[in-house]
């Protein structure tokens, strides 16, 4: 349908040169975890969890040090992900509140449309925080809800609207609410309370975690929510089945998909360790650190689930397995579960500054693996990769043309995802909660002069806004970017300011921040 719209279309041609190499197209599993941090992962050195099956997965593929998502927020990332265009070129994608309306509209290219222009069978299971619907606040939960991630691309879709701190607390496939009883429809809203209904604000007694900051509205499985609900009973998720539900989704999809003879491609979003965190109580008080270190061991039970059906099923050669992670870490995020009292020496972010929302490399330098068995040789990599450039170097594995104008930010770099010791991307910006931008080659790191706060003092986080002066790190000598170098740089600082102005002047699709902005 796509391809009436844009002219061009997409051709599922295979290049005669890959097709030599491969025998068949490979199944491509994407895990995308939410607020999981570079240093959260023990295969990076820092964690005081151990997460053995990521470690496993670490040690058969490559591990990337220098990876970036392309927001240090999750609906900016996934955005980019899913177009291959950075966010920031675009109004209305910031943080998607949990009635928004679909924020991809069904004409945008996407990268499951590629995959199913290659011959794929297409799915996303876990969080979305991409909207739905057609418009803000007016959906009907209660029937299918459209568009949906079928008009974008996916066959195949069990979702959580939004996430898991955000009404509706409903699971939704292809489109509709998941175990809902037509004499109990449920309602939401964004804007006041249903007469009646408790809250986390005026019934605290009611709740057995309290919020931190926000948080205090609708009370599900006595925890308080962003947003307003009623209704739904018997569709309402239990926060400690949450892993396990997306787990065997993603599990019953991969099994289902070997019923065709074409590959798959799974995204495959968890909800760990995203708050509310209420890990299952196989998890519960085993990490030590409170709830946060336990969802990060369910987190790694899923990559270890997932792990065992490709290897049942015979799919471990023939099956990329990409995991990453959609912005950096945040310990506090807005419910008291003693993240913070309990982190003793665990590096959330390793040795990296700021983190969730930041534009310090806290914000998106995130964990990356890639393995596929037989073809990637195991290694390190320390090159620069972003999360936007999987559209265009997968399309070119599949050997699809894309229609022109769509990934825009899209690079291939095939090659430096297949092989560890391939240069990556020349430049990547880093796009943090107040839509300030920054930018590093891999070396050096360059945070324009931008307003805003210093810090995000709700969650304690350093979000690098410095209205006062340009910022300049050497990433070499100072990862952790503690020392401003740009006045002893002025021609560095020259020369990724225009790099970034350059960048962002290129965008098809280009408002000034300043309009974007005033949207939002
Ligand atoms: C913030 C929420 C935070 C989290 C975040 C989105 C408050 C005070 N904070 O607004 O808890 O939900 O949005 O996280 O409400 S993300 O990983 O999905 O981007
Ligand atoms: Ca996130």
């Amino acid at each position: 349908m796509k391809n009436l719209i844009l002219p061009i279309g997409a051709l599922a041609l295979y290049s005669s040169a890959f097709a030599q190499q491969l025998p068949e197209r490979p199944n491509v599993l994407l895990i995308y975890a939410d607020d999981i941090g570079y240093g959260d992962l023990s295969c990076n050195g820092t964690s005081a969890v151990r997460t053995p099956n990521v470690e496993r997965l670490a040690s058969e593929g490559i591990r990337f040090t220098n990876a970036h998502c392309a927001a240090a927020t999750s609906t900016p990332s996934r955005y980019a992900l899913l177009t291959g265009e950075y966010a920031w070129r675009r109004k209305g994608t910031g943080i998607a509140a949990g009635n928004a309306a679909m924020i991809i509209t069904p004409e945008r290219y996407t990268i499951a449309d590629m995959f199913k222009d290659a011959g794929y069978q297409t799915g996303v299971v876990g969080k979305w925080h991409l909207g739905l619907g057609n418009e803000t606040g007016k959906q009907d939960w209660n029937g299918v809800v459209k568009p949906n991630p079928a008009d974008i691309g996916f066959d195949y879709s069990y979702i959580m609207a939004a996430t898991a701190d955000r009404t509706p607390c409903i699971f939704m496939e292809n489109g509709k609410g998941v175990g809902l009883d037509p004499d109990d429809p449920v309602y939401v809203s964004y804007t006041k309370n249903f007469p009646g209904e408790p809250t986390g604000k005026d019934n605290p007694e009611l709740l057995r975690m309290l919020p931190s900051h926000g948080h205090d509205q609708s009370i599900v499985n006595g925890i308080s929510r962003i947003g307003y609900m009623k209704g739904g009973k018997s569709a309402l998720w239990k926060d400690e089945d949450i892993a396990d539900s997306i787990t065997a989704h993603a599990i019953r999809f991969i099994e289902k998909s070997q019923q065709s003879k074409e590959p798959f491609f799974l995204y495959l979003a968890t909800n760990d360790i995203h708050v509310p965190r209420v890990p299952h109580k196989r998890f519960a008080g085993k990490s030590g650190l409170g709830p946060r270190g336990d969802a990060l061991l369910s987190f790694d039970w899923t990559v270890g689930q997932v792990m065992e059906t490709l290897k049942k099923l015979n799919l471990d050669d023939n099956t990329i397995v990409i995991l990453s992670s959609d912005n950096g870490a945040v310990i506090d995020d807005g419910y008291q579960d003693q993240a913070v009292e309990l982190l003793g020496n665990h590096k959330a972010t390793g040795v990296y500054r700021g983190g969730k929302y930041s534009s310090y490399e806290g914000g998106t330098r995130v964990p990356c693996i890639i393995r596929w068995k037989g073809q990637i040789t195991p290694g390190v990599s320390d090159y620069l990769v972003s999360q936007v450039d999987w559209f265009a170097s997968f399309a070119s594995m599949c050997g699809v043309n894309l229609p022109e104008g769509s990934a825009p930010d899209s690079e291939n770099h095939l090659n430096s995802w297949m092989d560890a010791k391939q240069e990556g991307r020349s430049w990547t910006v880093e796009h943090n909660v107040q839509n300030n931008l920054s930018i590093t080659d891999g070396v050096w790191k360059y945070i324009p002069a931008a307003d805003g706060p210093a810090v995000n003092k709700q969650t304690n986080t350093e979000l690098g806004n410095n209205p006062a002066e340009d910022q300049l790190y050497d990433l070499t000598s100072d990862p952790g970017e503690h020392f401003n170098v740009a006045k002893e740089n002025p021609e560095m600082v020259q020369k990724m300011r225009t790099e970034l102005l350059r960048i962002i002047n290129s965008g098809l699709h280009y408002k000034s921040l300043k309009e974007s902005k005033k949207d939002e």
